[in-house]
């Protein structure tokens, strides 16, 4: 891309600097750097547009109703710990544990049932994605001894899309 822009400048420069001489011969020349130009600039148009074109497709990947929550996981507490969503949301929980102590992300369904569970290091981010496809109350906490009851818990409350 750097490249095509390059020669076109310089192309560019060329047909001023030859246009200055004013000679026959220089004439022909000018009129090949200009052809020259023309086919440069085409490609860096085409070229554009192939990178405009790519760019929506991008886009379209992104699935509706997806999100990313940025979480900190403390000693005791999870921030944000009261989530709203709608039935059908994608999150994408990014947890960072921000303490110096080992702590944990377990996640259950309104039902009850553990979803998943992942251990949080020390200065480490974890990624968990979750799809809440049934409305009601799913709640999270940490499994590391007593933890949950200091506080370590939080929930995600899933309202039916209307
Ligand atoms: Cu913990």
């Amino acid at each position: 891309m750097l490249d095509t822009f390059l020669n076109y400048d310089f192309r560019n420069f060329a047909i001023i600097f030859e246009k200055k001489s004013g000679t026959h011969r220089k004439e022909r020349t000018v009129r090949i750097s200009a052809c020259r130009t023309t086919i440069m600039f085409a490609t860096t148009v085409l070229f554009m547009l192939g990178c405009a074109s790519r760019q929506p497709q991008v886009g379209a990947e992104v699935v509706q109703g997806e999100k990313t929550i940025e979480m900190k996981a403390s000693s005791f507490n999870y921030e944000p710990n009261n989530i709203r969503a709608s039935q059908g949301d994608t999150i994408i929980f990014n947890i960072t544990n921000i303490s110096g102590n080992k702590h944990n992300f377990t996640i259950k369904d309104p039902s009850g049932q553990v979803l998943q569970s992942v251990d949080l290091l020390p200065d480490k981010t974890e990624h968990i994605k979750i799809t809440f496809s049934e409305k009601g109350t799913y709640t999270f906490y940490c499994n590391k001894p007593l933890h949950s009851t200091m506080g370590m818990t939080g929930s995600i409350v899933v309202n039916r899309v209307n």
